[in-house]
């Protein structure tokens, strides 16, 4: 309840800081976002033309960017990974334009940073927890029951914990807090992509990493905006740049809350699925997948002929809401 006093109080804050100026007619309203961009509003526009500059994110940056930590060599010739990841939890962030919302991070982004490593690494997760809010990482995939981020709180204020495990199984995990109430510690973003490579490595491909998010930005327990990487729209009006006969390798994690299921349709082709990355032999070869809470895979495809194509879900809900973006195909020279 103090958290909801406190938003609605940030919340009233932007709106007198940025006066609205209506339009008796069309019932538009014109005001300021937080970086002083002029946006024209009924309130209802859910599909806004945003420029990079707008961005507190960037989902292009977010799409191919993997962090492979600081890599040393133990005695044995394990290779240790070692990341730093700072929980916080006072962050606004402007999901859409006009709707301010209190974004939890690690690292600073919804999601947190892509963590990677091989198969048989030692990964090592310095954690630092400066919200005010106690914290933890869960990672899914195999480790220790005291490194499973649930029973070992971590303080707000400065408390640390370092989390370590031998990388596995292969594949692409989530990892999350695991605080309670849980929904409310996933929902406001603390989650992001671990992926776990085979030791022979995946073949060459463009890859990128995308999770499938909501937004709750009226606290009423039902998602206001979906997206791929967070801004809903984004890839719409950014089409991610792929080449024709390059092989595309998504590592795609669901996590949006509220809604049973979610679901990802690739147009003008099909694409080879591994369920959470686990067997290097497909499942299947579709141009649809279903998805439940944290159920992630890897879709596999390349485009023949040049052009626009859609990526979205094909719950049209969440599509209609900001689920959606394009693969803009172009001929290598
Ligand atoms: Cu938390």
């Amino acid at each position: 309840m103090l958290f909801v006093l406190v938003v609605t109080a940030v919340l009233t804050t932007f709106y007198f800081a940025y006066p609205n100026s209506s339009n008796a007619n069309t019932g538009e309203k014109t005001f300021l976002s937080h970086n002083g961009a002029v946006i024209k509003t009924t309130g209802e526009v859910l599909d806004p033309v945003y420029s990079a500059q707008t961005l507190e994110f960037d989902p292009d940056k977010y799409l191919r960017e993997f962090n492979y930590g600081r890599v040393s060599k133990l005695a044995d010739g394990t290779t240790l990974r070692e990341f730093t990841i700072i929980a916080e939890d006072d962050k606004m962030m402007e999901i859409s334009p006009g709707v301010f919302y209190n974004v939890w991070t690690f690292n600073g982004t919804v999601p947190g940073p892509t963590i990677r490593a091989t198969e048989g690494d030692l990964v090592r997760i310095h954690f630092i927890n400066n919200g005010a809010r106690s914290h933890t990482m869960h990672f899914h995939g195999e480790h220790p029951g005291e490194m499973d981020g649930v029973f070992e709180i971590v303080g707000a204020g400065g408390g640390q914990f370092t989390y370590e495990w031998i990388a596995g199984p292969v594949g692409v995990h989530p990892y999350h807090c695991h605080v309670m109430p849980l929904e409310e510690h996933i929902i406001h973003g603390l989650y992001g992509v671990y992926i776990v490579d085979p030791k022979d490595g995946r073949p060459q491909a463009d890859e990128m990493v995308m999770v499938l998010n909501g937004f709750d930005t009226d606290f009423d327990t039902e998602n206001n905006f979906y997206a791929a990487n967070t801004i809903p729209f984004y890839y719409q009006h950014h089409p991610i740049q792929i080449s024709t006969n390059q092989l595309i390798r998504v590592y795609v994690v669901n996590m949006v809350e509220f809604d049973p299921i979610n679901n990802l349709h690739l147009h003008g082709n099909l694409y080879q699925y591994y369920p959470t990355g686990t067997d290097i032999v497909p499942s299947t070869f579709t141009d649809m997948i279903t998805l439940s809470q944290t159920e992630r895979g890897i879709m596999e495809f390349s485009y023949s002929y040049p052009g626009k194509y859609l990526f979205h879900a094909h719950k049209v809900e969440f599509s209609e809401k900001g689920w959606t973006g394009l693969f803009l195909a172009t001929d290598k020279e």
